[in-house]
């Protein structure tokens, strides 16, 4: 097999192979009778479903849209560039520049997106708080857009009414305030669609007294209009369709695993997520350290965002997906990939 990650057992693979050769409703299976050939090799079926005319290339096929690396992308945490200020205040500096940039977003479906530094989603700014932010914005695309961040900030910081234009700049400054996870996205008007063409990342604000040590995963819920007919053909999580049902996010049995999600799906007015075979702590907005919630399965409205933490109890794949099942099917589902520890 071709794109046979040379790192995958056998049992993974022949849960791709399963995978490749059914339906994508029987994906969301996984996990049960549908794996009982654990083991077994089997060839891909030479034709794999269609997906809202992906052109039957189907969604197993690996990209890597303008060098985007989903799998990197996941664990990448950009803490900027680091000095301090007279005030003895950390200063991080980071430089964003809008680009127009088509994007693959499944086999053979390119997207006319716009991003934030050529990709989608843009870098995910990570700091403490009471850290200074500086971020030097250009605007190198064909419309006008603004980098609007949530959390405190002065009102001519909030990426409102400050329109950048083609070929203009602007700089953003404030201090990261308050802890907790958070996001930050285009305000320029028609809000929607800066959004869903892809101007949007995280922005997580570490707690000053930190959190317990964890193996950390980024998630950005996002999905593609790709005939804009205001609905969604694609959706992820970081953008690649079922990236992680071919890429795993590793982790250990005992092990914390902390998830950073963000929701930024446009035109659905809910998305989720739902993991198997294990329950999680919720920090809503990662504002408090004590978790308000214990559950399986969580909602999330554009723009909610919550901190997850969980251990696995058992090693092996275990899936997580939206339990939207349609958003599932059209890609929105991963693996962890649970080692023995
Ligand atoms: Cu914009």
């Amino acid at each position: 097999m071709s794109d046979r990650d040379p790192k995958s057992n056998d049992r993974r693979l022949s849960r791709r192979t399963v995978l490749k050769g059914g339906a994508l409703a029987g994906a969301a299976a996984l996990g049960g009778n549908a794996l009982s050939k654990a083991g077994q090799q089997l060839e891909p079926r030479a034709e794999v479903p269609d997906l809202h005319g992906a052109g039957g290339t189907g969604p197993f096929k690996d990209i890597q849209p303008g060098g985007f690396d989903a799998t990197a992308f996941a664990t990448e945490f950009d803490g900027g560039r680091v000095s301090q200020l007279p005030s003895g205040q950390t200063l991080r500096e980071y430089d964003f520049v809008a680009i127009d940039k088509e994007i693959e977003i499944a086999p053979g479906v390119w997207y006319p997106a716009w991003t934030y530094n050529g990709r989608v989603p843009g870098p995910t700014i990570r700091c403490t708080e009471g850290d200074r932010i500086r971020v030097n914005f250009r605007n190198g695309g064909s419309h006008p857009h603004t980098i609007h961040f949530h959390g405190f900030h002065p009102a001519d910081m909030d990426g409102v009414f400050e329109i950048v234009d083609p070929g203009q700049q602007f700089v953003y400054e404030f201090d990261a305030d308050p802890f907790g996870l958070h996001l930050y996205h285009c305000h320029t008007t028609p809000l929607k669609r800066h959004i869903h063409k892809g101007l949007y990342g995280a922005f997580i604000v570490d707690p000053a007294v930190g959190r317990e040590p964890a193996r950390e995963y980024v998630m950005v819920m996002n999905g593609f209009d790709t005939n804009f007919d205001a609905e969604n053909e694609f959706y992820a999580v970081n953008t690649v369709a079922f990236h992680y049902m071919r890429h795993p996010l590793p982790a250990v049995v005992g092990e914390r695993v902390r998830l950073y999600v963000v929701n930024l799906l446009e035109f659905d007015l809910i998305n989720s997520l739902h993991l198997h075979a294990n329950f999680f702590h919720v920090y809503r907005t990662g504002t408090a350290l004590e978790p308000d919630e214990f559950t399986d399965t969580l909602m999330f409205c554009q723009g909610e965002r919550h901190v997850l933490e969980f251990e696995f109890k058992h090693p092996g794949p275990f899936m997580f997906h939206a339990h939207q099942s349609e958003f599932a099917e059209l890609g929105w589902m991963g693996l962890f990939d649970v080692a023995d520890a």
